[in-house]
């Protein structure tokens, strides 16, 4: 599969001005009509749990009616009534190029021609593992699945069958997909054994996670402690997406690295969020950390279902067939979802995430500026380009601090947003993303919106 080497949207250009504050009448939010999604919501939810495939596409946490797409393009979807947005959740992070780039749609349907899938090996496959080595090289062996849950499940997995230990520790206010043991909290002391966040956990397979706090070196010394030789990984999102973008302090990465090199455990990085995202190696290259596993998802699926997990050759070669550890997947590297993964890797260069830095902290400023002209309590934590505005006056470092934002105002502001053409993640507890197909123009048609939103809001 030939394709020319992409170039990322060149930028606008007109200087960003020095302050973004809109020039003239604040925003209006349209009276847009969202009857055909209300009635598409009634009638999923006839037939699909809270008529959504995933929990956080039903708005709960945000207030009002989801909105169903039809059609997306570059950076804006279009929903079933005609309504278009300005998208800053991208699918949760997968499409750094934007919607239906023409070059992946031409190429997806070329690769389709020739059949959907086999059940069986093909070159696609090997490409697109070689590309994630050359720009990931602690992946030396890679492992595709179809979800960044299976990836991140399977990796404990290797993990534990590498060091014949049980215990995983991971950290408050990370998400690494639904697999049972993630679906846990700390108990009723931070050094008790992890008790299940949802029904259907079983107790004892809770009772295998431990959980420390994000940002807190002596938290994960104290587990370590507490069940020495019983930790067979420390799991962590090296820059956290999922309580809010949160990045690591100063050397809290390396802190992870050496504590682990001490007890004999190994350290995965879960990086479907945040792999080629924030650098084209991932927060592992951005921090000079090297992790003994890694996670992957979303970008390297371009949009398409991909996951992966892989690392040292030594704890991969576990994996079958190669090894005695099981795991499968009946459409695992998928040749459609794979050709998507790879020409999206294959479009990563440093005009893309220059522009992306530039535009992300353009938002991020103007963000703030509009919140304060608004004299409304905001914190903007962001990397490259995952940003989570928090609707709070204190600096958000760890789950306690992020959980004290206001998601009433939150769940005000998206609605706000949303009315005036710009769509958001429906939770405070979410990042938000930009693409290539952002532009300065877009990025300054949301602080505006945000200025009269926050105005609405104050
Ligand atoms: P999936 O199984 O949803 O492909 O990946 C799970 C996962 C693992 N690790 C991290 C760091 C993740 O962020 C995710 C999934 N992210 C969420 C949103 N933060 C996906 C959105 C959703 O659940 O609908």
């Amino acid at each position: 599969m030939k394709r020319t080497s992409r170039k990322a949207s060149t930028p606008s250009r007109r200087h960003p001005s020095r302050d973004d504050s809109p020039k003239g009448r604040p925003v209006k939010a349209k009276a847009a009509t969202n009857r055909k999604s209300a009635a598409l919501f009634a009638r999923a939810q006839a037939v699909i749990p809270g008529g959504v495939n995933s929990p956080v596409r039903a708005f709960k946490a945000v207030g009002g009616s989801p909105r169903f797409i039809a059609s997306a393009k570059g950076a804006t979807i279009t929903d079933v009534d005609g309504n278009t947005y300005i998208d800053y959740v991208l699918s949760w992070g997968p499409l750094i190029h934007g919607h239906a780039p023409p070059s992946l749609i031409r190429t997806l349907g070329q690769v389709a021609k020739l059949g959907t899938s086999y059940g069986a090996p093909t070159e696609l496959e090997v490409l697109i593992a070689e590309k994630v080595r050359s720009l990931m090289p602690t992946l030396e062996l890679v492992r595709f699945t179809s979800s960044g849950t299976e990836a991140t499940m399977s990796a404990v997995r290797v993990a534990r069958a590498a060091t014949g230990r049980d215990r995983v520790i991971k950290f408050a206010g990370c998400y690494h997909g639904h697999a049972d043991g993630f679906l846990v909290e700390a108990g009723s002391g931070a050094l008790t054994l992890g008790v299940p966040t949802s029904p259907g956990v079983a107790a004892s397979t809770a009772a295998l996670t431990l959980t420390a706090t994000f940002n807190d070196l002596d938290s994960v010394e104290a587990l370590l402690d507490a069940n020495a030789m019983q930790v067979a990984a420390i799991v962590v999102e090296p820059i956290v997406g999922n309580m809010g973008t949160v990045p690591p302090a100063p050397g809290f990465l390396q802190g992870l690295r050496r504590l682990c090199d001490q007890h004999g455990v190994l350290l995965i990085f879960d990086e479907v969020m945040t792999g080629f995202r924030v650098h084209r190696g991932g927060a592992q290259a951005l921090y000079g950390v090297w992790p003994d596993l890694t996670c992957l998802g979303k970008i390297i699926g371009g949009g398409l279902p991909v996951g992966a997990y892989g690392g040292r050759k030594d704890l991969m070669s576990l994996v079958a067939p190669a090894g005695p550890m099981y795991q499968a997947g009946t459409l695992s590297g998928n040749p459609l979802a794979v050709t998507a993964g790879l020409w999206s890797l294959r479009g990563l260069n440093a005009t893309l995430y220059r522009t992306l830095e530039r535009l992300s902290k353009r938002l991020g400023d103007g963000l703030l500026a509009a919140a304060r002209r608004a004299s409304v309590p905001l914190q903007v934590n962001r990397v490259g380009s995952m940003i989570t505005p928090f609707f709070t006056a204190y600096p958000v470092t760890d789950y306690a601090s992020a959980t004290k934002s206001d998601t009433e105002r939150y769940g005000a502001f998206h609605r706000a947003m949303l009315a005036r053409g710009v769509y958001l993640p429906a939770s405070q507890y979410e990042a938000w993303f930009l693409s290539a197909a952002h532009t300065d123009r877009h990025v300054a048609a949301t602080i505006a919106a945000a200025e009269a939103a926050f105005g609405e809001i104050a």
